[in-house]
């Protein structure tokens, strides 16, 4: 079950677009991933260099004072809940301090930490985060709503990029090997991530399908995360930055009324500006509205169709350097 939602999940499949035509090989190939299975099967990786520790339940043991009491504590980080289990006393220094009272000196304690779903996501995240930047792989979550132009701007990136500099993409979405086939179109390797009734891409899904592409150092990740406005931006990924695309169709008001997805965004490209003069979409208070959600968002107005603001995302990426 999604925490930001409550969209059930159902089963999640991994598979390489090259695959997806043939649906008996690819269902060979396909890696089936339970969202909430707790244990890495991971192959490509030997177990000393990435340990995968994915338990649902964190023991921490360190030496101190033997305490005879047990103590429960709970407190919110952000929408996170978690629920500290102490089975002795004192706490690292990242942890919540008890009271000098809830104190006592001795030996040995456990700590056992139940975290909820988006805790566990951050960390996977922060799996993931290592792994991109020992690979020096820069990766870009592209969040939007459906329809806004995220495969058709990241197809034209790709025309761009490609002779030059190495690319690789996973592509959310509920059903279909569509956007997975319109990316190795041109050239560039992709895996399908269908999410069945869930809503967004998770740390896990990602950690998954990288074990199953197999990105050259140095490569963009780009990462085309289910259309939705609204959950996607509470689960990291572990990506560099969140890419928020808006179409000018959509009407400029999106920022004021989905501010947290404009808020984890670092940049924003305000697609289909080919279409304004048939619409009555004001660019410039959407700017506005956006600087007011997120002052430091970088805007781009563009047309995925015209190629009108692509040599300035192309610019952009160009600040982001994998090497
Ligand atoms: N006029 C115009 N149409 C565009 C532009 N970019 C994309 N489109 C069209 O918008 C429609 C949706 O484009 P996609 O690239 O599939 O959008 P998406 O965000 O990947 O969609 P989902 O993956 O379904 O969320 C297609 O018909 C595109 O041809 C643009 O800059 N201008
Ligand atoms: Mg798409």
């Amino acid at each position: 079950m999604c925490s930001t939602c409550g969209c059930s999940e159902g089963e999640v499949t991994i598979t390489s677009g090259h695959h997806s035509d043939d649906a008996s090989h690819c269902h060979d190939h396909a890696h089936h991933h339970h969202a909430h299975h707790d244990h890495c099967q991971c192959q490509t990786h030997d177990s000393a260099s990435c340990e995968h520790e994915h338990e649902h339940d964190e023991t921490i043991e360190f030496e101190t004072s033997p305490s005879v009491e047990v103590h429960h504590h709970y407190y919110h980080h952000g929408d996170v809940h978690h629920h500290i289990h102490y089975h002795l006393a004192a706490l690292p220094e990242a942890m919540p301090q008890p009271t000098m009272s809830e104190v006592t000196p001795t030996v040995k304690r456990t700590v056992t930490i139940e975290e909820q779903v988006l805790a566990k996501n951050d960390r996977i995240a922060a799996h993931n985060r290592e792994h991109f930047a020992a690979q020096h792989l820069v990766a870009l979550n592209f969040v939007s709503s459906p329809g806004s132009g995220k495969t058709t701007l990241l197809c034209e990136t790709l025309r761009q990029l490609l002779p030059n500099q190495s690319c690789v993409v996973i592509e959310g979405d509920q059903q279909t090997q569509n956007d997975a086939q319109r990316i190795e179109a041109t050239g560039a390797p992709a895996i399908q991530i269908n999410t069945g009734k869930g809503c967004h891409l998770d740390a896990q899904m990602i950690h998954d399908a990288m074990h199953q592409l197999d990105a050259p150092q140095g490569s963009y990740l780009f990462i085309e995360n289910v259309g939705n406005l609204v959950c996607p931006a509470g689960f990291d990924l572990g990506e560099k930055h969140k890419v928020v695309v808006l179409s000018v169709t959509e009407g400029e008001d999106k920022p004021l009324k989905y501010p947290h997805m404009f808020a984890a965004a670092s940049v924003m490209l305000i697609n289909k500006i080919d279409l304004l003069e048939h619409l009555d979409f004001d660019l410039q208070r959407c700017m506005q509205y956006a600087h007011q959600v997120n002052p430091e968002l970088i805007i781009i107005p563009i047309s995925a169709t015209t190629g009108v603001g692509m040599d300035e995302w192309l610019s952009w990426l160009e600040t982001q350097p994998c090497a």
